[in-house]
């Protein structure tokens, strides 16, 4: 299997990789925790890796549509053990305010991330992490919208399916935006 290094214009981005998103956890996504030994042997192949985290207040309007989750500071807002934190260069905190859903790491308030990444030669992304169908869904889209190339890891990835075909239906829509899709041990 080939493992090369990706150039220093390409970054891995982690998408909320949190205890609340995987089993156990009051959002819990099928599959959230089985991605992490994938995306661990992602990121040494990176020099840059970044993460962001869903990170809301107790009182965020967020909570009339999903049940409380990813509440600043607790248990359920940290990522799940076993994730490779080490290597992150930069985690983005986002869905802060009380009215913010958050769903894209563009949105993050912790840090503008247009604008790290272009302060770096950041130029494509690779996207991974939870969910398909909402945070990397609204990360891939608003990436394309900023000019990023992108490409999903297929295998590092697991979906929310509140209506079952989600997922899928969200990749469909990453694709029509222009962003590929690979395996691992496929790319
Ligand atoms: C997410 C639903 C609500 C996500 C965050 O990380 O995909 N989904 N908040
Ligand atoms: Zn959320």
């Amino acid at each position: 299997m080939s493992q090369e290094s990706f150039g220093p214009e390409s970054a891995l981005l982690v998408v909320d990789v949190q205890n609340d998103f995987c089993p156990g956890g009051t959002l819990a996504v099928d599959g959230g925790d089985t991605i992490i030994p994938v995306i661990n042997a992602w990121m040494p192949r990176f020099a840059t890796v970044v993460a962001s985290r869903d990170w809301h207040p107790a009182n965020s309007v967020h909570f009339t549509n999903w049940p409380p989750h990813c509440i600043a500071g607790t248990y359920g807002a940290q990522f799940r053990a076993g994730l490779d934190t080490e290597r992150f260069l930069l985690v983005l905190d986002k869905g802060t305010g009380n009215a913010d859903d958050g769903y894209s790491a563009f949105e993050a308030t912790s840090e503008d991330l247009e604008s790290w990444l272009h302060g770096r030669g950041i130029e494509m992304l690779y996207v991974c992490g939870l969910a398909t169908d909402y945070c990397v869904l609204q990360t891939v889209l608003d990436a394309r919208r900023l000019g990023f190339g992108v490409t999903v890891i297929g295998d590092a990835i697991a979906a929310v399916e509140v209506n079952p075909g989600d997922g899928q239906r969200a990749q469909e829509a990453m694709e029509a935006a222009g962003a590929r899709f690979v395996l691992s041990g496929q790319d």
